[in-house]
């Protein structure tokens, strides 16, 4: 059989400032969804990278009195900087400022052009600088730009725009009849509820007299091309499209992770793009919420900017990742705050994980001097643990396949909390005590062990270094890869006739809440 390919995406970040929690989250969970289908047997292609032209951009790079390329090479280091930190295994990273992005993106203008879907005309609106976008009144908050909270000033220039509007019909026809191809569900409403009124057509070019930090177009260097024109042909420009033997074996599986801020762009321009191009349409778009922290919106001004490398230097990366999947619902907003971060590590890592591990390994050494019995060569065969580690695994994969990230956590978490009761229930302590009950001991404890291999590999997506951390501790040899496929994880006896002498490391220390200082 064929192997099945995946592509994935986060959006290309701006480069007027450093990354952020926000940014880090739609890193994170696109990583998550990467390694859990390389679990499942994907081949897989993981792209994130910088978007770097604009006005947004050149006022930023002016702030710091350094010229926009100067600047966006110190920025988009910040990010290629982040994300091994963040144990990201991104296959590339594009800059929209790379020859070969600007060639692709040429292409597509020309291609769009010359098929008659670009027009000259000359346009009076409302302008956000912010933004770099018209808007419509009827779009404004009391007069101003929803996102800026400022008066979008009246500009009135010739430009191109790209006929969007004749392709209205076909997308909402395209997305009713392609289910799951934006979601959750509840932004494949929002997009449909766009798409209720008259789409105006896009104005794609900026005149150079008012910007030039951007792509010119090719059918006229008066002009530079629109930011979000250029944005989104990253995804292709990345592949190497249209030939390169990427974009043949990726493109067909193509899914975007984004914030619901940028659904507009990724839900209605890019696929109208992508259509008058004659380009297959993307395979889906996967739209989550914003974090908020403590309770507001990340902003300069109130000082809550959560920057990822300060959280993860004091409470680690696996922690990180953990609690950003646990507690955002995939779709729906969330809040972040360090007193409930540390809660977190406190009962569901030091405790409820960290205590599971060091116990059963601790009971191994001691009853048995780390010979691991095989559960299911005994004389009591006890099928409890088994069948619900197969279970665990089983609603794992559905879950994950539907990228309800929180969901994975908390079946793995149920297991984790049905061992422990397990070891309540068959009191292993009790047992050794008794010469007759010594074949009893060695089905719980191996079951107990086969259990913790479980946990210790359906953990990789989120945790990829406990994982590793943990088989190590059980004396698995990693494959190559770094995981074990889902479909062999749920065979029991993996582990018997090995010895695991060593007394394992605690894998999460718990947090002093006195002594843990704010970011
Ligand atoms: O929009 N919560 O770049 P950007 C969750 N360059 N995610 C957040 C967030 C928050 N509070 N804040 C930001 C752009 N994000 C364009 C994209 S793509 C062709 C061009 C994340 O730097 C989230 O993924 O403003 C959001 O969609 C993205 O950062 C916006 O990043």
């Amino acid at each position: 059989m064929e192997t099945p390919t995946q592509f994935f995406s986060t959006p290309i970040y701006y480069v007027n400032a450093k990354p952020h929690l926000g940014h880090a989250y739609t890193t994170i969970a696109a990583d998550v969804a990467t390694r859990f289908k390389q679990m499942d047997g994907y081949d897989t292609y993981f792209l994130t990278g910088t978007d770097e032209h604009g006005d947004k951009i050149v006022q930023a790079a002016d702030k710091e009195q350094q010229s926009p390329r100067e600047y966006v090479d110190q920025i988009s280091r910040l990010f290629q900087d982040l994300w091994p930190k963040l144990n990201i295994g991104n296959n590339q990273f594009i800059r929209t400022t790379h020859p070969d992005h600007i060639r692709v993106v040429e292409m597509l203008l020309t291609r769009i052009h010359d098929r008659g879907d670009i027009y000259f005309s000359s346009y009076e609106g409302l302008y956000c600088f912010g933004c770099e976008r018209f808007y419509q009144e009827r779009e404004l908050v009391d007069g101003k730009c929803p996102d800026h909270g400022v008066a979008p000033s009246a500009i009135k220039e010739s430009n191109y725009f790209f006929k969007m509007s004749q392709y209205q019909d076909w997308l909402i026809d395209h997305i009713k009849t392609h289910p799951g191809f934006i979601h959750p569900k509840q932004y494949e409403t929002e997009i449909l509820s766009f798409l209720k009124e008259p789409l105006e057509d896009l104005c794609i070019s900026r005149p150079k007299s008012r910007l030039t930090w951007g792509i010119t177009l090719p059918f006229d260097d008066n002009f530079v091309t629109y930011v979000w024109f250029d944005a989104l042909t990253n995804y292709i420009s990345a592949l190497g499209y249209p030939d390169g033997p990427l974009f043949t074996k990726f493109w067909p599986s193509a899914r975007h992770f984004v914030a619901k801020d940028i659904i507009k762009p990724h839900g209605i321009y890019w696929p109208i793009m992508l259509k008058a191009a004659g380009i297959d349409i993307y395979n889906g778009l996967n739209v989550h919420g914003f974090w908020n922290v403590s309770g507001s919106k990340m902003s300069k001004s109130i000082g809550n900017v959560t920057d990822p490398v300060a959280v993860t230097d004091r409470y680690g990366v696996d922690a990180f990742r953990y609690f950003l999947m646990r507690e955002m619902v995939f779709g729906l907003d969330a809040n972040f705050t360090e007193d409930v971060l540390v809660s977190r590590i406190n009962s569901d890592l030091a405790n409820d994980l960290g205590n599971l591990f060091s116990r059963v390994l601790s009971m191994n050494l001691k009853y048995f001097k780390g010979r691991v019995p095989d559960p299911s060569g005994t004389d009591f065969p006890d099928l409890s643990l088994e069948t619900d580690a197969q279970t665990t695994i089983q609603h794992f994969k559905d879950v994950m396949a539907a990228y309800e990230f929180h969901k994975g956590v908390e079946v793995i978490w149920g297991f984790i909390s049905r061992m422990n009761k397990y070891i309540d229930t068959h009191e292993p302590w009790r047992l050794a005590k008794e010469p007759d009950e010594r074949l009893r001991l060695e089905a719980v404890i191996g079951n107990l062990l086969e259990g913790l291999r479980t946990v210790a590999c359906l953990i990789y997506p989120v945790m990829p270094e406990t994982s590793a951390k943990m088989l190590r501790g059980l004396c698995m040899v990693l494959p190559e890869t770094g995981f074990f496929p889902l479909e062999e994880i749920g065979k029991w006896g993996q582990m018997s006739a090995r010895a695991c002498l060593e007394k394992p490391d605690s894998l999460f220390p718990r947090v002093d809440v006195l002594k843990k200082t704010a970011h």
